[in-house]
């Protein structure tokens, strides 16, 4: 791995956005691929932060601030992740479910998807079961993408799904879940129709729901 990205891991543990900010773009201007930054470089420094975290070794604040530099990261790489060229396909509503903030991967997804040319609309986090099928509705949205990073979150995946079908909507979109704790078989269990693991699987899922 280059020497660029060994730093920008480093950096991103330490909270320094503007750091990451830099070695994002001088990893492209180098002509390093996007996916390989996005890879080596910021998730592989937030899961050193997420294993910490779990250790105790780093706290609310700390996490914080490392999510705001891979933020800052992730908006050097946005315009060639989210670069198509292809004409907008289908419309995805995306959104973290109730009671969960987490949005650093739901962000990813979202940009991968729009990259693939899908018309996002992103609701961003804490949404309601019923902010769900409300946008669905008004938006005619062919897909509903729904993260949760917590396990107390996660019933509320299903929730959005029941009520979903009590608006008589389930017929109308395909629903795709993901994040940490989420699994294909809970996915089963509560009626969506896929489970992605990561950004780029969410996209050839989302690819093969619509077509
Ligand atoms: C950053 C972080 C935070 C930040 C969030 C900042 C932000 N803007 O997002 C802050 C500090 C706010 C935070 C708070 C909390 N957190 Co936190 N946090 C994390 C951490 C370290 C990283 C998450 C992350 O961004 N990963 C990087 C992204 C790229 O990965 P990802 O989210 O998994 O997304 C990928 C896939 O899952 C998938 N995906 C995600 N969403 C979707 C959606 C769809 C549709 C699809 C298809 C795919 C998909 O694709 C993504 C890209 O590949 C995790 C640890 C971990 N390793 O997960 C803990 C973690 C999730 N947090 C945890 C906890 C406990 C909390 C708090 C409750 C702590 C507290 N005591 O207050 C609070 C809860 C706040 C709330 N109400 O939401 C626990 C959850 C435990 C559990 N099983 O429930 C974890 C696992 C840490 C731990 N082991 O203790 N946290």
């Amino acid at each position: 791995m280059s020497n660029i990205l060994e730093k920008m891991q480093e950096d991103l543990y330490n909270g320094r956005a503007e750091e990451v900010e830099a070695a994002a773009q001088k990893a492209l201007d180098k002509g390093t691929p996007v996916q390989e930054i996005l890879n080596e470089g910021l998730i592989a420094g937030m899961d050193v932060v997420g294993r910490d975290f779990r250790a105790g070794d780093l706290f609310i604040p700390e996490v914080l601030i490392a999510a705001k530099a891979m933020h800052a990261g992730l908006e050097v790489l946005r315009p060639l992740l989210a670069e198509s060229g292809v004409p907008a396909q289908a419309k995805v509503v995306v959104g973290t479910v109730a009671g969960d903030l987490h949005d650093i991967g739901k962000n990813l997804v979202a940009m991968m998807l729009q990259g693939a040319g899908f018309e996002i609309v992103d609701l961003g986090t804490d949404v309601s079961p019923e902010k769900f099928v409300e946008t669905v509705r008004a938006e005619g949205a062919e897909l509903l993408g729904m993260s949760a990073l917590l396990t107390t979150t996660m019933p509320s995946m299903k929730s959005t799904v029941e009520a979903l079908t009590e608006a008589g909507l389930r017929d109308e979109v395909k629903v795709i879940i993901g994040g940490a704790p989420v699994t294909a078989s809970f996915a089963e269990q509560i009626g969506a129709d896929a489970y992605a693991a990561d950004a780029a699987a969410a996209v050839d899922t989302a690819r093969s729901l619509v077509a």
